[in-house]
């Protein structure tokens, strides 16, 4: 039996990726979990495994080639009895129509409702319901379909692309994407042709189409001077992806404020040999993860992920909290998970650890995974401020800059302070200015006065 090896779901929002080596051969027999490719994303350079016995029959791609989830890249020749049955499964999906019963009487119910139904919308309609009564409803694998296409588009199956189910099954067997073809029907419904010549073209049309509108029309720099190319690389890639719709999608603004933090920097020189001693560094990043824990117990908003498809928040009741660490290959957030249940000891070793796996690309993608909250710390490097960017699903990023000497105004008399400037970044869709402002408030309070915590 041929099994197909496609693409796993690798990391949170991360749809795609490069081979950076292949490590089987066609004609070589592979076990269950065997890696067949390594696969470089943002988050990691991860071992892709063959989820079955069998002999590479077809490898479909070769190293550099930029892949997405759910691609097929290897085909295997297994002896597996169980085959028949999967094979089965898949026959029973390729011929199960894609749209549910509950988006059939949409359909129906959107149809009848316009007078101006034109006959071919009522033969179409006629003969969506023949096909319909031939085939028996699979209800569980549509709504598996459903969750799907909601989760990549946020928009129930159907709910915007007006297709026919007999069309919608056109396309499944035939492979094409609705959400690409454009409809020449009535009322821009998609028609079996429509189906038919996106079949034939390659459904890439209007995502191209769209792609190339957002491109910037590049000068010849070369009429200036010498220039050269160089590639970006996967992590660059998909952070400018991520950056980008970021940007695009979430209204963000930046809230500013200081911390007099001359105490807290007492409390670490006094504790950093004891945490030495014990294998962990004790530094400011680890002090902001761990009452970043207490703050987002504290407002839970900022603890939340906004769900546009039902416009709900989803609240979450644990603590994890993403890092921003700079490595040769750019920028890579593993996440410190639990942190309202470790000690400032266990925080201040897991995040070295977490910062050091990601440099040396040893950082696995459910270390990358389940973030809450981001901290990025550029204080060791220098800088009076900055604006970080929202890393959606999250809706809130705390900034960190230098830590430098001023003067303080206190009691009637200027005294020299060691001072942390802050800023955080949130989503104004769950989160209002003031709230904002309280809960970077709140964070300097409590590292000018840790009892505040106990308040
Ligand atoms: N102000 C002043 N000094 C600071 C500081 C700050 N805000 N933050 C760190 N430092 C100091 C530390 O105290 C340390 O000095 P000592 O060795 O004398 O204690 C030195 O800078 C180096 O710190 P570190 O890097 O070893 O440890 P860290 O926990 O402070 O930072 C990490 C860890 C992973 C946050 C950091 O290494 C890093 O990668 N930062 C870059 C993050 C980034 O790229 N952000 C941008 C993302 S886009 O928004």
């Amino acid at each position: 039996m041929k099994k197909e090896i496609k693409i796993p779901d690798i990391a949170e929002n991360v749809e795609a990726g490069t081979i950076a080596g292949i490590l089987v051969s066609e004609g070589d027999t592979v076990s269950k979990d065997q890696a067949v490719v390594e696969v470089e994303t943002d988050k990691a350079a991860t071992d892709i495994p063959s989820p079955y016995d069998g002999k590479v029959e077809k490898i479909m791609v070769s190293e550099g080639d930029e892949v997405s989830v759910d691609q097929v890249i290897m085909v295997l020749e297994t002896e597996d009895d169980e085959s028949a049955g999967e094979e089965e499964e898949q026959e029973k999906e390729k011929s199960a129509p894609a749209a549910s019963e509950a988006d059939e009487e949409k359909d129906k119910s959107g149809d009848s409702d316009e007078d101006d139904a034109s006959e071919e919308d009522e033969k179409e309609q006629q003969d969506d319901e023949e096909a319909e009564e031939d085939e028996e409803v699979d209800e569980d694998e549509d709504e598996d379909e459903q969750q799907e296409v909601k989760k990549k588009s946020g928009k129930s199956l159907g709910e915007d692309i007006p297709a026919s189910p007999a069309v919608r099954r056109l396309a499944r067997e035939k492979g094409v994407d609705l959400s690409e073809v454009e409809g020449t029907g009535p009322r821009n419904r998609i028609t079996p042709e429509d189906v038919e010549s996106a079949k034939k073209k390659g459904t890439k049309g209007k995502k191209e189409k769209k792609k190339k509108e957002e491109e910037t029309e590049l000068p010849d720099f070369s009429q200036w001077g010498d220039t050269y190319k160089e590639k970006m690389n996967t992590v660059r890639r998909i952070t400018a992806r991520t950056m980008t719709s970021s940007w695009q999608e979430i209204p963000q603004v930046t809230q500013f404020d200081e911390a007099d933090i001359t105490e807290i920097e007492a409390f670490r020189q006094k504790n950093k040999e004891t945490f030495d001693k014990q294998g962990a560094k004790l530094t400011m990043t680890s002090i902001l993860l761990k009452l970043s824990g207490f703050a987002l117990q504290r407002f839970p908003r900022f603890n939340a992920s906004i769900d546009t498809s039902d416009d709900t928040l989803i609240m979450k009741k644990f603590y994890n909290i993403g890092l921003a660490v700079d490595t040769d290959k750019g920028l890579m957030v593993p996440v410190v998970k639990n942190v309202d249940r470790k000690s400032l000891l266990e925080v201040s070793a897991e995040s070295a650890d977490l910062a050091r796996k990601a440099r040396e690309n040893e950082i696995s993608p459910d270390e990358m995974k389940g973030g809450n909250f981001t901290i990025s710390n550029l204080g060791g490097i220098g800088g009076t401020s900055f604006t970080p960017i929202v890393y959606a699903p999250q809706v809130a990023i705390l900034g960190v800059s230098r830590a430098t000497y001023k003067q303080v105004y206190i009691e009637d008399e200027f005294r020299k302070r060691l001072v942390l400037p802050l800023t955080l970044t949130y989503d104004h869709r769950v989160i209002d200015g003031a709230d904002g402002a309280r809960f970077l408030r709140w964070i300097c309070d409590v590292l000018e006065d840790p009892y505040a915590l106990l308040s």
